[in-house]
């Protein structure tokens, strides 16, 4: 008996300490095992660092001859940032590697597996695949598809309104739903809104240690702070170099048609993309945007933006948060569908949970498409 569920589950543990710096590389925890006793821990921080097994190699030490590799991704096997750790393994005498699933990385996609099974050690794969997925929502997506995982987020009363009919909005929500928008702003790659959202509202989209919660301040030190590339749909360049984002620390991406010859602050770049149906084409830009390694984008902006990403199908989950308080129905909807006539088109959810946070819920809900 094994109990290789026990140790991978540690080793998950281990991973989820990365979510807020690992990108674009994946979220990985290892775990060294001999005669039943944890001997090595260790996982994957940020990139260009050490992966998860060459810290929980470096903590067995010589204890791990003989010993079993738990790890929630499949070693690699390719000269990165970092030498392959299927070597490490292999150099470090572990007889056993029970990775939770294969690396879908082009450059590792079962090499990594298979050269620890060509020296003779034990290799199992496959254990609690449901929460190697989860870990790593964004990573996967783009290493499959070429594009990243997006998550768009809105905020509505019970009725589904963002806004009285006069367009006053701020704060529907509550300030425990604004903590929790500041943990999963972090964990997210990029965040992505448009040049109306900055005119109207000149936000910092940027992620503020003290504003989150004091469990995430726990595993993520301030030191580590890593800010989330801000990137604005400006197709008509109307966001200036005065704007607040514009401003903060870490980079900010102005999607645009064209480039203009403004003098702008370090961090900034203009990405220019092709037009349809007048605005930047969506479909495009997310391809690259995941050429440029972004595993994962959050969205905060408006109701055009949100219908226009579900139209194109680029939405993978919804977070909706939903205040005790009704608007009436004057007020402003959450999503602008302008082409939809027939309930068969109406796009299409699944709950995937439902929790209460401070006085509001939150939805999660993955696409159907
Ligand atoms: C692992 N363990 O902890 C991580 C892995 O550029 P590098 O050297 O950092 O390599 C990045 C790739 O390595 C990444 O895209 C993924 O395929 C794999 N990440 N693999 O065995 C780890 N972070
Ligand atoms: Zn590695």
């Amino acid at each position: 008996m094994h109990n290789d569920e026990f140790y991978m589950a540690r080793a998950f543990e281990l991973a989820r300490l990365g979510r807020f710096t690992t990108t674009p590389n994946p979220n990985v925890g290892c775990v060294i095992v001999r005669d039943g006793n944890i001997v090595g821990e260790g996982y994957h921080l940020r990139a260009g660092e050490p992966h998860a097994e060459v810290h929980a190699l470096r903590m067995a030490g010589e204890l791990a001859r003989g010993a079993t590799a738990y790890v929630t991704l499949e070693p690699c096997s390719h000269h990165g940032r970092t030498p392959p750790c299927a070597d490490a393994l292999v150099a470090a005498g572990v007889s056993r590697v029970v990775a939770a699933m294969q690396d879908p990385n082009p450059q590792v996609a079962g090499r990594g597996l298979y050269k620890l099974q060509q020296v003779g050690i034990a290799v199992h794969h496959g254990v609690m695949l449901a929460e190697a997925e989860a870990v790593n929502l964004g990573f996967l997506k783009r290493m499959r598809t070429g594009f990243p995982y997006v998550q768009l987020k809105l905020g509505a009363s019970l009725d589904g309104r963002t806004a009285m009919a006069s367009g006053e909005s701020q704060w529907i929500t509550s300030p425990q739903a604004r903590q929790d928008v500041q943990r999963l702003r972090a964990e997210s790659s990029a965040i992505l809104s448009t040049s109306a959202t900055v005119l109207a509202d000149d936000p910092s989209l940027t992620v503020r240690w003290d504003e989150l919660d004091s469990e995430t301040r726990q595993i993520y030190p301030r030191e580590n702070l890593r800010q989330p590339v801000r990137i604005i749909l400006d197709s008509q360049n109307r966001v200036t170099p005065q704007h607040r984002l514009v401003q903060q620390p870490g980079a900010t991406w102005l999607a645009r048609l064209q480039t203009d010859d403004q003098i702008w602050p370090q961090g900034v770049e203009q990405l220019v993309f092709p037009a349809q149906s007048g605005g930047i084409d969506l479909v495009m830009m997310m391809m690259q945007l995941a050429k440029r390694q972004v595993n994962s984008i959050w969205v905060e902006a408006g109701a055009k933006l949100a219908g226009a990403l579900l139209h194109a199908g680029l939405v993978d989950e919804l977070i909706l948060y939903i205040a005790p308080k009704l608007l009436g129905d004057g007020g402003r909807g959450l999503c602008h569908l302008p082409g939809l006539e027939q309930l068969a088109d109406a796009p299409e959810f699944v709950f995937s949970e439902v929790r209460q946070i401070g006085p509001d819920l939150r939805l999660r809900l993955r696409a159907k498409y």
